[in-house]
């Protein structure tokens, strides 16, 4: 079937090289500033930077277009309050025996631990859902594709999105993130993809010291 319309890429930017070269070093310097952080403070996030976020990473491709995500701000104290409650849980069988000790020691330079206070404390729990299928209105169910990848981007996006506007996160995955669904009310078809805790860094956070890869170790030009 033909597309119903097709426009002419009406707002493609061609750079002449040497502000390529600019634009491209400027982002990557940027970017590369990036720090998962642990640790926040209580100040609150303005709304509507996060919904500015949320708009820029729902511009992600995805499989047929059929953008399959969903994103839930928690700003609720009460609801932020019950995941907490609900991850620490996970995260206690987690790390008193549900993890492998190969998993437990991978992270150990990471210095993490069962206990999430930044559950509460960040001002804003970006919750990402995966849509795993569609529903139509007669109630039926339309097959999603590259539903991992979609939603992945999408939150990529997200991450990029956060941090260009001033903010920090993490990017946080209980073992098992079902509760997630009870507590949001979220329907059977979305399954949890990440919580990314969005906010301001705690003055006393403290970073890991870890080092990315160069890129001769993550890519190859042939
Ligand atoms: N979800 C646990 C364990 C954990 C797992 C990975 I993979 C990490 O990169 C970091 C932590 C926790 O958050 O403590």
């Amino acid at each position: 079937m033909a597309p119903s319309t097709y426009a002419a890429l009406p707002d493609y930017r061609a750079y002449p090289e040497e502000e390529m070269q600019a634009r491209s070093a400027t982002y990557y310097a940027d970017m590369k500033r990036r720090r998962t952080v642990r640790a926040f403070s209580e100040r609150s996030a303005p709304r509507a930077v996060i919904e500015n976020c949320i708009r820029t990473a729902a511009t992600a491709p995805s499989g047929a277009n059929q953008q399959p995500w969903t994103f839930v701000a928690v700003s609720d104290p009460g609801i932020k309050s019950q995941i907490r409650k609900a991850a620490e849980e996970v995260e206690q069988k987690f790390y008193t025996g549900a993890a492998t000790e190969k998993w437990v020691n991978a992270l150990a330079p990471l210095g993490t631990h069962a206990s999430k206070p930044f559950l509460e404390t960040a001002p804003y729990l970006i919750v990402v859902f995966a849509q795993r299928y569609g529903v139509a209105p007669d109630g039926g169910k339309i097959k999603h594709y590259y539903v991992q990848e979609s939603v992945g981007i999408a939150t990529g996006l997200l991450v990029s999105a956060v941090h260009n506007a001033g903010l920090v996160s993490l990017t946080y995955t209980p073992a098992n993130m079902s509760f997630l669904n009870r507590i949001l009310k979220r329907p059977e078809n979305e399954k949890p993809f990440l919580i990314l805790v969005t906010g301001y860094p705690a003055a006393e956070a403290t970073l890991p010291d870890i080092k990315r890869k160069k890129l001769r170790e993550v890519a190859t030009f042939i």
